[in-house]
């Protein structure tokens, strides 16, 4: 698998045309209800539905890679530069997490089960820099999404290898993605290979697409 880079080849029309009509939908606003809560007030954010099933979102690119040739990359304003390979990063800490899966299309799912290495422990071993303050991931697929390095280093943030106690699929990210439970899932960047530390904010793939750069969904913040 190649390294990905930042631009992403937009080919293909279906791919196109599925891009295009989320950029409409953030342009006109579709979905917003208008209200705010909390999550200590809703469990359901304003405009969610409840699902049961794990819908598949992605850029129609599944990336297939190989565990051998598989890299965790912990690069830009660090001391200490990481290229994590498979047998390295299954021999940190382990962390277990069950939270809520917030989608921007709307969808939530109840109680899912992670299994990964923290992000406070990725941290600790690459040490940022004191002028890192925001984080852009990069997936294999060419994929890309920002956050401020606080929302990155919260308690239950996880570069995930599992999900309900079985290997995470290729469809979901596997062999690893992120997951950050308090934000739109698409900061949950799949197929993860470098996580890079900057000092100033990088918006990702969606966030140049009319979404929301901070993503709280008990803030309705769907769109820009
Ligand atoms: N690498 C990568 N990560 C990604 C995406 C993607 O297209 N590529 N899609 C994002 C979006 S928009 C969502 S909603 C979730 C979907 O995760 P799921 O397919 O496991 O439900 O992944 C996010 N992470
Ligand atoms: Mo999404």
């Amino acid at each position: 698998m190649k390294e990905p880079t930042d631009g992403v080849t937009l080919s293909g029309s279906v791919r196109e045309k599925l891009i295009a009509s989320k950029e409409k939908w953030a342009r006109e606003g579709r979905l917003l209800t208008g209200e705010t809560s909390t999550p200590q007030a809703d469990r359901l954010p304003p405009g969610q539905r409840l699902v049961t099933d794990f819908p598949v979102l992605d850029l129609g690119v599944q990336p297939e890679v190989k565990l051998d040739r598989w890299r965790l990359r912990i690069e830009g304003l660090v001391e200490e530069r990481q290229a994590l390979d498979w047998e390295a990063f299954n021999a940190l800490p382990q962390h277990e997490w069950k939270n809520d899966i917030h989608c921007v299309t709307a969808w939530s799912r109840y109680d899912n089960i992670w299994h990964g290495v923290s992000a406070r422990d990725l941290l600790m071993l690459a040490r940022p820099k004191p002028e890192a303050r925001f984080v852009v991931f990069h997936s294999y697929d060419g994929y890309t999404t920002n956050v401020p390095l606080e929302v990155f280093a919260a308690e239950e943030v996880l570069v995930a290898h599992s999900w309900n106690n079985v290997p995470l699929e290729r469809v979901h990210g596997g062999p690893a993605r992120i997951v950050i439970p308090r934000y739109y899932f698409w900061k949950s960047a799949k197929w993860v290979t470098r996580i890079e530390l900057r000092a100033e904010d990088q918006p990702g793939f969606w966030e140049v697409r009319g979404y929301h750069n901070n993503a709280d969904p008990w803030l309705e913040e769907r769109y820009a």
